[in-house]
């Protein structure tokens, strides 16, 4: 029996092309004469091709084309054109949404954000399409669709962020920018302006789940891989039939921890982690700004936070400083901009 002794050999199936089963009703065309790659099969199956071609695929991969043509295209506009400098700020250049006072307008001068607004369309579409290539291929398949629909929790995250939330909020200045370095600070500075993402309890579930999921996803590759010799990686006859290698992965955890999952069970945990990772993820950002403003100030409502003085109960500012940040709060400035100038020695420093 095949065996992978240890962490890094594996084998490869060098033999005829498998054409793959033959598709339910009419058969779309396949394109690509498939062909073997070593290198290829060291992360995976070394057979290349042929891919299914079918309207999904191929509108998607049109838009997502036009999409990331948008996007590359503005990028080089600012750069006046210049491909050096394209280059080189590649992790920098940004393609922002439109101002505030555009609010959700779908007429906005190009220059002024429509670009954004045409990019993230055809964004959209091509994930949606992507998404019924995804379904369709499970059903001609006669799979059933929970791939399409744990990507679906991920189109939820995704549309939430970039559609439903500005529409909720009545604007698409809420949405995050295009470019790599801008969507960070986006990510950083909304968790500032609404109070701080820490707190926000669907934020928590989130990340509890993405902690979950990859913990999951580390004990039962180690599990199968480590029954693998038994013939560990044969998963649907293990569950259909517990092997010796089922028996021993599912002794190996009651022993360790008293409780083991099944070898069909525990891909529904890893499964349902996965999902609500982005299903949580979305509803803490649909509330955000809508249904709670500040989720610092909500921390201390709920008792999860204390309150800064409280935490400093000796942090006492000085009286004309607290007097300038006070003046900021009053007016549109920020604290930080009210405050004197550093002392020289400071002038310079990193
Ligand atoms: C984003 C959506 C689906 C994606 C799809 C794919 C393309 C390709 C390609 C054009 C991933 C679309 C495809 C776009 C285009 C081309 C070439 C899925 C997504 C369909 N956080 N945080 C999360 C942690 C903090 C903040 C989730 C940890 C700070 C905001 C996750 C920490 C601040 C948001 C998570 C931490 C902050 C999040 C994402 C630690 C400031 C979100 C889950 C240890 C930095 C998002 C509710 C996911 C969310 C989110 C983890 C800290 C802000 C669990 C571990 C306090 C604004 N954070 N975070 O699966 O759901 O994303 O929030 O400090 O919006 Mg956070």
């Amino acid at each position: 029996m095949a065996s992978f002794h240890s962490l890094y050999s594996q084998i490869q199936i060098h033999g005829p092309h498998d054409e793959g089963i033959p598709l339910r009703g009419h058969e779309f065309p396949r394109i690509g004469k498939p062909f073997l790659s070593r290198w290829i099969g060291k992360i995976g199956d070394p057979q290349i091709g042929p891919t299914y071609l079918g309207f999904c695929g191929i509108a998607s991969l049109i838009c997502g084309f036009i999409a990331i043509e948008i996007i590359g295209l503005n990028f080089l506009a600012q750069v006046k054109w210049n491909p050096v400098a394209f280059i080189e700020g590649i992790a920098w250049h940004r393609l922002d949404p439109p101002d505030a006072k555009w609010g959700f307008s779908p007429f906005v001068p190009l220059e002024e954000g429509g670009w954004w607004i045409m990019a993230g369309f055809f964004l959209t579409a091509s994930i949606l399409l992507w998404w019924g290539r995804i379904y369709l291929r499970a059903k001609a398949l006669g799979m059933n669709t929970h791939v399409a629909w744990a990507f679906a929790s991920a189109i939820f995250l995704y549309l939430s962020l970039g559609f439903i939330r500005p529409m909720l909020m009545g604007s698409w200045h809420e949405a995050p920018p295009f470019g790599i370095i801008p969507h960070l600070n986006w990510t950083a500075s909304f968790s500032v302006l609404y109070g701080n993402f820490y707190y926000n309890p669907f934020h928590c579930f989130s990340i509890a789940f993405l902690y979950g999921s990859v913990l999951l996803f580390a004990m039962h590759g180690g599990t199968i891989l480590a029954t693998s010799r038994f013939g560990g990686e044969r998963e649907t006859e293990e569950i259909m039939d517990r092997g010796t290698a089922a028996e021993r992965g599912a002794l190996f955890w009651r022993w360790c921890m008293g409780f083991n999952a099944t070898f069909e069970s525990v891909h529904r945990w890893a499964y349902w982690f996965a999902v609500l990772t982005t299903f949580t993820g979305a509803i803490g950002i649909l509330l955000t700004g809508t249904v709670v403003d500040n989720w610092y100030l909500w921390g201390v409502k709920w008792g999860l936070a204390p309150d800064y003085p409280q935490t400093y109960p000796d942090m006492v500012l000085p009286p004309e400083i607290a007097e300038q940040v006070r003046a900021a709060a009053d007016s549109s400035q920020t604290a930080v901009d009210t405050l004197p100038p550093p002392p020289p020695a400071m002038e310079g420093a990193p």
